[in-house]
């Protein structure tokens, strides 16, 4: 028997009874109806639409999966990017799906924020409204693209429902103490009486609105103190090391930014008296070289000096405007600071007395806002000293280790470099002379910690605490109550949650300032703790602390008790989304997280010591989506549609002056004429050729580079697959082996004996083979490489087009084998191009279990995501063998010369091949595709000369030699 089911043997009696065998005779392969693609994708989505389970039934009870694409802000349309990441979560959801998980992949709107309010300060268009219309839209247009999401999940942080939570994560953290108002400087707009966010400021320190110049005020701001989590927030991230990009993860570290040093204090004396200032430095080794002292624009020495120094109050003013690497400086008059290594020793070499300067590369927010200045070791003090000192010497103080490597001021003929590795103290060093930079650097701050509490080892981190408050009407109101006698006052748990007044947008329309501050009516109430009269606070939240928690929300959407879902809290296992939100989201995701997890609404199994709080295990972050830029090459000015003759695409000509512009790919925007609108694109081509051709244009994680015109491939290539499922329909027609059971456990049929196959269809089976490995091990592991699961499926494709098996298969083990494959590849394809899949998955079966089935004719074919996710079709010693056996040894010549010889997998036979005069043309790109991807092919063919640029090839031998001119 070639063909055995594993089914239960009563099962497969039965089906034996009915197996028909028909004579061997090739089924004439014709001609099938046009591939409809917008048909077939109409269809499937009407289709999905009615009955959604149709589609994606839950599997409850399953391992959960949890796969996530960053929200968007509902701003009215999608984009090619939301396209482009919207699909990756897609595939890999349905691909999650057919491999037996519980998917959870969800779909919800950040929906507070500024573009609303400021329709509604501009058109009067009330805020509320103005969302849930772009809402409305942005769905439909996610449903055109494809995408299965969970919608009965679906939430939108601008819904009272879900800030109440927001605000009751606030007030989670006002009571630990994490929540907190400071004194804040903040950007203020005189004009329009509203603070700024820092995008809103301009290039010239003007407001984006009003254009008033913007002033710097100090008003009391709420934070959140993430800074208590920074070592967490920064050890936790070497588990992400196999689940997030290298790049990420450095971009965190960089914004937490920790580094070890010491605090040295320096004694100085200015005019109006004594005193110490203390600098943060991570190279206390190199405190012989300090030439000088240099302070922010806003310490307080300088700040004071400035009341009584006309000079250096101009400085400042001017010092704003410098660009952000400006190396100028400002010497204060008569001030002077004392090294204090003089206080443990007479050292000659010593720079007695320190000159000190005011210099706006020191930042004011960062250490202690004041700089040891060694211009002979670091590169900033080396450009700012040759600006400032007027010429006068560098020392240096460490020097390399190694003699071959000398110190740069002596071995540079074009002049000094500072020396910035660590090494060992120079002799001018005293005592320490000889030391490693480490340890030298150890003594000299112990030695002056004793001596007189002249250093301390200190640790400095970028991170500052997260300014929340926001002056604007469009977010979570922020839930405290000022009270005259009590102070803030947290609002009681069942009042939440604080509703945003209803102002509507004719309310808001051409308004100044923040509107809350204005609704007398909901501004004023009474005090939670005393009953007296108290106000409201008038802030709301930065839409980032809504984005921080949404992923929770998400696993229990209806659960009130805890939002935070204790029974339910399951990390994101694949988070995809833009790289701009490398650093604050996720960060502030991460941390809230962090908090969450050392709550008691936290189950404990996920928040002992032991655990690591990690919101989100895999990141995928894609890259953006280029559109195709026309520019003028004389004038370089950018050119709209109309100005271009496009009917030749690939010689596109300038109307008028009948030349060739300038092609580009560039960041699409309105004022470069390249944006893409992804409906019509869907429109025009269908989704499932769009959402092919996003994965195939660039691999995840790079710029996509959008070009419509290269769509005709992906369409070419379903004509292609089109044509095997009609040509396979009419072989397979009596195959008969399946009924509606069997097809959802596909993955129990069992081969037929091996050693029975033809070549034909040994080959065939080993391309399915290896194609199931790759494509499930880049969606598994590796899905940066999405790209290359659409070449892998085309080359797969290809191999069935041109073998005889779609229209010759008769006998039960060429159906078995024809049957498997195109099933595998159906499956496969599945996650990519759902509606495309599901139309050949029923056309296909369509036929094979109408003829099966005599009882009940009008059998419906179950959904090909009810079928699992194809298994390894053979084992490791299967795979020898048959390649052993179906491989075909050719000898290549390169340039006359023989090279090398390798095997590969036979060609079909196609009708040609026994024809005396060689292969056929089908047959020579068999043999060269393979070739082409051998180690030895790979070597020979495209490192040490280039494929692209051959010159002839030359198959003989009935394909045992090749010969490639270059
Ligand atoms: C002397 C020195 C010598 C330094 C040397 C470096 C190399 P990270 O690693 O980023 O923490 N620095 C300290 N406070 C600063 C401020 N407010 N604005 C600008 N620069 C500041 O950098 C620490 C180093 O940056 C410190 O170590 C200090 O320069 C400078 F061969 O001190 B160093
Ligand atoms: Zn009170």
């Amino acid at each position: 028997m070639l063909l055995q089911l594993a089914l239960p043997r009563s099962l497969r009696t039965r089906q034996w009874g009915r197996f028909v065998f028909r004579p061997a005779v090739r089924a004439a392969s014709t001609t099938p109806q046009r591939l409809d693609l917008l048909a077939v994708d109409k269809k499937w989505k009407n289709r999905w639409r009615c009955d959604p389970t149709a589609q994606l039934a839950k599997k409850h009870g399953k391992q959960k999966a949890y796969v996530l694409s960053m929200f968007p802000y509902p701003s009215g349309t999608l984009h090619m990017g939301h396209v482009r990441v919207y699909t990756i979560s897609d595939v890999l959801a349905r691909f999650k799906h057919m491999k037996g998980y519980d998917v959870l992949h969800p779909m919800g709107w950040d929906a507070f924020g500024l573009p609303a309010e400021n329709a509604a300060i501009e058109r009067g268009i009330d805020p509320a409204q103005w969302t849930m219309q772009n809402i409305a839209n942005m769905k439909e247009q996610l449903r055109a693209i494809g995408a299965h999401f969970d919608w009965d999940r679906e939430l939108m942080t601008c819904s009272p429902s879900f800030y109440k939570h927001t605000q009751r994560l606030f007030l989670m953290l006002h009571k630990r103490d994490l929540a907190y108002q400071a004194k804040a400087l903040v950007n203020y707009d005189p004009v329009d009486k509203t603070v700024l966010a820092n995008e809103q400021v301009d290039a010239n320190g003007c407001s984006w609105r009003s254009g008033a110049k913007v002033e710097k005020v100090e008003l009391k701001q709420w934070f959140f103190r993430i800074t208590a989590f920074k070592e967490a927030l920064l050890k936790d991230l070497d588990s992400l090391t196999d689940g997030w990009p290298e790049r990420v993860l450095s971009m965190q570290r960089h914004w937490l930014g920790k580094s070890s040093g010491a605090h040295i204090r320096f004694l100085v004396s200015a005019p109006d008296g004594n005193y110490n200032i203390q600098v943060f430095t991570t190279r206390p080794d190199t405190l012989h070289g300090v030439q000088y002292l240099a302070l922010s624009l806003t310490h307080p020495l300088v700040v004071r000096l400035a009341n009584s120094n006309p000079d250096l109050k101009s400085f400042l003013d001017s010092a704003s405007s410098l660009p952000e690497d400006t190396k100028s400086g400002y010497r204060l008059p008569d001030v002077l600071a004392v090294n204090p290594l003089s206080s443990l020793e007479t050292n000659s070499s010593l720079q007695s007395s320190i000159p000190v300067f005011v210099a706006p590369y020191v930042l004011g927010e960062y250490g202690e806002g004041a700089v040891m200045g060694v211009p002979g070791h670091d590169s900033r003090d080396f450009a700012f000293w040759n600006e400032n000192s007027g010429s006068q010497p560098i020392s240096f103080v460490v020097k390399s280790p190694s003699s071959t490597e000398q110190n740069s001021a002596e071995s540079l003929s074009d002049g000094p470099q500072p020396f910035t590795k660590k090494g060992v103290l120079a002799d001018t060093c005293g005592s320490y002379s000889g030391m490693s930079s480490d340890e030298g650097g150890m003594k000299i701050v112990a030695d002056l910690k004793n001596k007189g509490n002249f250093a301390d080892n200190a640790e400095n981190w970028r991170l500052r605490d997260w300014l929340v408050s926001r002056q604007r009407y469009w977010g979570t109101p922020i839930p405290i109550i000022h009270c005259g006698s009590c102070g803030p006052v947290p609002v009681p748990d069942d009042q939440l949650p604080v509703e945003l007044p209803v102002v509507e947008g004719a309310g808001l329309k051409g308004k100044q300032g923040n509107p809350l501050e204005s609704a007398e009516e909901w501004l004023h109430t009474s005090c939670p703790s005393c009953g007296g009269p108290a106000q409201r606070d008038t802030d709301t939240m930065d839409t980032f602390v809504d984005s921080s928690w949404y992923f929770m929300r998400f696993l229990d959407p209806s659960n009130e008790a805890n939002p935070f879902s204790p029974s339910q809290v399951h990390p994101v296992d694949v988070y995809i989304g833009g790289i701009e939100h490398a650093i604050l989201h996720l960060l502030y995701a991460r941390f809230i997280y962090k908090f969450l997890a050392t709550s008691e609404l936290f189950p404990k199994e996920l928040s002992g010591p032991s655990m690591v709080a990690e919101p989100f295990l895999k990141l995928l972050s894609q890259g953006m989506v280029h559109g195709k830029t026309y520019s003028d090459p004389s004038t370089g000015r950018f050119l709209k549609p109309s100005e271009l003759d496009l009917s030749k695409s690939d010689a596109p000509l300038i109307k008028g002056t009948q030349t060739a512009p300038t092609v580009s790919f560039e960041k699409m925007s309105k004022s470069k004429y390249n944006g893409v609108d992804p409906t019509s694109c869907i429109d025009t081509y269908g989704s499932d050729a769009v959402r092919a051709h996003i994965l195939f244009s660039a691999p995840v994680s790079e710029v996509l580079e959008w070009d419509e015109s290269k769509i005709v491939g992906m369409e070419r290539w379903f004509n292609r697959l089109w044509r095997v499922i009609s040509d396979s329909r009419t072989s397979l027609g009596n195959f008969s082996s399946l009924n509606e059971e069997t097809v959802k456990s596909l993955n129990d049929i069992t081969l037929p004996d091996l050693t029975k196959i033809s070549d034909d269809e040994a080959s065939i089976l080993l391309i399915a083979h290896d194609t199931i490995t790759s494509v499930s091990h880049c969606l598994d592991e590796m899905p940066y490489g999405l790209n290359t699961v659409i070449s892998n499926l085309t080359k797969f494709t290809n191999a069935l087009a041109s073998s005889s098996l779609p229209t010759s298969a008769s006998t039960p083990t060429s159906q078995t084998v024809l049957y498997i494959t195109l099933s595998s590849l159906l499956r496969l394809l599945a996650p990519i191009t759902p509606a495309l899949a599901s139309e050949f998955w029923e056309h296909l079966h369509n036929n094979i279990l109408k003829s099966s089935n005599t009882t009940s004719p009008s059998t419906a074919v179950p959904s090909i995501f009810s079928s699992p996710w194809p298994t390894l079709l053979l084992s490791e010693s299967e795979v020898q063998s048959l390649r052993a056996r179906g491989g075909k040894t050719v000898a290549v010549q390169i340039n006359g010369k023989l090279r090398f010889s390798t095997v590969i997998p036979s060609p079909p036979t196609t009708e040609t091949t026994s024809d005396k005069k060689g292969p056929s043309e089908v047959e020579k790109a068999w043999i060269l595709t393979h070739l082409l991807e051998t180690e030895e092919g790979k070597l020979w063919m495209k490192e040490r000369n280039d494929w692209e640029k051959r010159r002839r090839v030359i198959v003989v031998g009935g394909g045992k030699v090749v010969n490639v001119v270059f």
